[in-house]
């Protein structure tokens, strides 16, 4: 029986550059990411992404663009991330550490992809042309890519 949790994740771009957070705790730990988390009770999946922008790195957002969803399985466990990725062009405020991320600009030829989660080197180029697109990836444990399905698509 799989289950299915909800989760945000926002990428800032900037001309030239992208915003990253180092995961200091929890699941991706030692990993650099966009920045989001879980849905809260009564929340949007849009209010989420916003909310953990803010918690995360300390940036307003009024408006970001939903771009991506990938459904994420890990061999041996029953519950599917189901992960709705959000570009983020515009914001107020600086990037602030917080308790579990600490953000650092990267220019877009020196994205840490050897840092990052496996999948994000085939999506990112997608998100960074504006692209929408649609994934699955299966992992064994959290670095191997053992099957993944990766589209564009018109609508998401
Ligand atoms: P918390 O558990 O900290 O939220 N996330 C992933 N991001 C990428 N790029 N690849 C993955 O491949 C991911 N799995 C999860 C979603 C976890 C955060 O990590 C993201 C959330 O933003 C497996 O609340």
């Amino acid at each position: 029986m799989f289950t299915t949790k909800l989760l945000t994740l926002a990428l800032v771009v900037q001309p030239g550059r992208v915003l990253l957070g180092m995961k200091k705790r929890g699941f991706g730990a030692g990993k650099w990411n966009g920045f989001g988390g879980k849905l809260q009770r009564g929340e949007t999946i849009e209010q989420a992404a916003k909310r953990e922008l803010l918690e995360e790195s300390g940036l307003v957002v009024d408006s970001m663009e939903k771009l991506g969803n990938i459904k994420f399985e890990f061999v041996g466990e029953t519950e599917i991330l189901d992960v709705h990725i959000f570009r983020v062009d515009s914001f107020e405020g600086q990037p602030t550490e917080s308790d579990e991320m600490r953000p650092q600009w990267f220019d877009l030829d020196k994205i840490p992809f050897g840092q990052m989660w496996a999948d994000d080197i085939l999506w990112f180029p997608m998100m960074l042309q504006r692209k929408k697109f649609l994934g699955y990836f299966k992992f064994q444990g959290h670095d191997l890519i053992v099957e993944h399905k990766l589209e564009e698509v018109k609508e998401l």
